[in-house]
C-alpha cells in the first residue's frame, strides 16, 4: 500500500514526501543492521516479499518429509530407521516454526495449507524428484540438507527478527541431517561395490537437481536484487550455488565418487570450481508442475490433509468446550470446592 502510493502520481505532494522519509527511515533501520519486529512499521513489499519466501520455504520443508518418509519402513537397520524417524520428526518441526514465522506478518496459517493444497503455491523444486533407492536418503542428508544449510545460515541474520530466531534452530538441526547424510554414504561408498555403485547412481541423480534449488541465476532472479537490499537475502542464488559447489566437489572425492559434471574443474585464479551448464528448462518443467512427481506429493499432502481433518475438529471442538461459561463456572466451583 504504502509503496504503490508511492509510486502513484496521483499521490499528494506531501503525503509523497512523508510516505518517502518513512521508507527512507526503514531503511536506514535495515542499513544500520537493526532487526524488523512484527509491530514495527514496514513497506507493504516488504512484508508480502517474507510472507512469500517464509510460505514457500515452509512448505517446502513440509513437502520434503515426503520423499524420505518413504524410507521410513524400508530403513535397512533399526539405528538407521530411528534417526531417519527423527529426521524427517525435524523437518515436520520446521514447517510448524516457519508458518509460526509467516504468522506474525498477518497472515493465516490455513490459507497458506489451502495456497500450498490448491496447488497455487511455489515450494522447492527438489522435492518432486524420486527417492528410488536407499542411496537416494544418503543423498538427500548429504546434497540436499547441505544446499538447505548453505541457504538458510545466512537466513539466520535475515532482516526480519522472528524468521531469523526461526533459522538459528533450524539451522542447528540441518547441520546434524547434513552429517548423517554423508555417514551413510560415507557407509555405502565404502562398502562392497553394489552399494558404492547405488551411492554413485544417487549422487548422479541428486547432484543438478540440488543445483536447482537455489533459485535461477542471478540475472534472472527476480527478487533478488531487492531482496538484498532489505537485507532478506545476504547472498545472491549464484553466490550460494558456487560455495556449494567449492564445499561439496572435495567431499566427493573423498567419498570417492564422481561428480556426474564433465565440465567441472578447479579454476587456480578465482579459486573456484567451474562448473557446465545447469538445464534451466527442467527446472522451469519442475516449477511448473512437470516434476517427476509434483502430481504425487500434492496427492500426498491433500490425503494428509483429509485424513488430519478429524484431529482438528476435535481440537477446535476441546477448545470451545474448555471456553464456554458452563465450563469456566464449573471448573471454578471445582476448584473452590
Ligand atoms: N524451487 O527471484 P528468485 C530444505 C522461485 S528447505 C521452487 O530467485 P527468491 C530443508 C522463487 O520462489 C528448501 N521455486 O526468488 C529440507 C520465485 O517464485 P515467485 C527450501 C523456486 O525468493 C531438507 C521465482 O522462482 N528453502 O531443503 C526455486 O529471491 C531435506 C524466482 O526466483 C528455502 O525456501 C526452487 N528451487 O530466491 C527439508 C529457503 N528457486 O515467488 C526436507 C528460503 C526459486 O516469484 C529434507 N528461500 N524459485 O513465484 C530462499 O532463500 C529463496 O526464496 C530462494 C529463491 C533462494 C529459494
Amino acid at each position: 500500500m504504502y509503496t504503490q502510493a508511492l509510486d502513484s502520481p496521483a499521490a499528494g505532494a506531501d503525503e509523497g514526501s512523508e510516505e518517502r522519509e518513512r521508507l527512507e527511515r526503514f531503511q536506514a533501520r535495515i542499513d544500520r543492521d537493526e532487526k524488523i519486529e512484527p509491530k514495527d512499521w514496514m513497506p507493504e513489499a516488504y512484508r508480502q516479499t517474507l510472507i512469500r519466501q517464509i510460505a514457500q520455504h515452509a512448505h517446502s520443508e513440509i513437502v520434503g518429509m515426503l520423499p524420505e518418509g518413504n524410507w521410513i519402513t524400508r530403513a535397512p537397520s533399526l539405528r538407521r530407521k530411528a534417526v531417519l524417524i527423527a529426521k524427517v520428526q525435524d523437518e515436520g518441526g520446521h514447517g510448524m516454526y516457519l508458518y509460526s514465522a509467516a504468522e506474525t506478518l498477518g497472515v493465516a496459517r490455513g490459507d497458506l495449507i489451502e495456497q500450498l493444497l490448491s496447488g497455487r503455491a511455489k515450494y522447492s523444486s527438489i522435492f518432486n524428484y524420486p527417492t528410488l533407492t536407499w542411496a537416494d536418503i544418503g543423498a538427500i542428508g548429504w546434497l540436499v540438507d547441505g544446499a538447505a544449510i548453505m541457504n538458510q545460515v545466512p537466513l539466520c541474520r535475515c532482516s526480519y527478527g522472528p524468521y531469523a530466531r526461526a533459522m538459528v534452530r533450524i539451522c542447528k538441526e540441518e547441520s546434524f541431517h547434513q552429517r548423517q547424510g554423508y555417514e551413510l554414504m560415507l557407509t555405502l561408498a565404502r562398502g562392497s561395490e553394489a552399494q558404492h555403485a547405488m551411492a554413485q547412481d544417487a549422487l548422479n541423480r541428486w547432484w543438478w537437481p540440488s543445483l536447482m534449488m537455489f533459485g535461477p541465476n542471478d540475472a534472472h532472479s527476480v527478487h533478488t536484487a531487492q531482496s538484498m537490499r532489505w537485507k532478506i537475502k545476504r547472498f545472491t542464488n549464484d553466490e550460494l550455488r558456487q560455495k556449494f559447489i567449492d564445499v561439496t566437489v572435495p567431499q566427493a572425492e573423498y567419498l570417492g565418487l564422481t561428480v556426474p559434471d564433465p565440465d567441472l574443474r578447479w579454476d587456480q585464479t578465482s579459486e573456484h570450481y567451474r562448473f557446465g551448464e545447469i538445464d534451466w528448462s527442467e527446472f522451469q518443467a519442475v516449477l511448473k508442475g512437470e516434476g517427476p512427481c509434483n502430481r504425487e506429493r500434492l496427492e500426498a499432502r491433500r490425503a494428509a490433509h483429509e485424513n488430519g481433518r478429524w484431529v482438528r475438529e476435535a481440537a477446535v471442538a476441546y477448545a470451545a468446550k474448555h471456553q464456554a461459561p458452563a465450563h469456566r463456572a464449573q471448573a471454578g466451583a471445582g476448584a473452590l470446592s
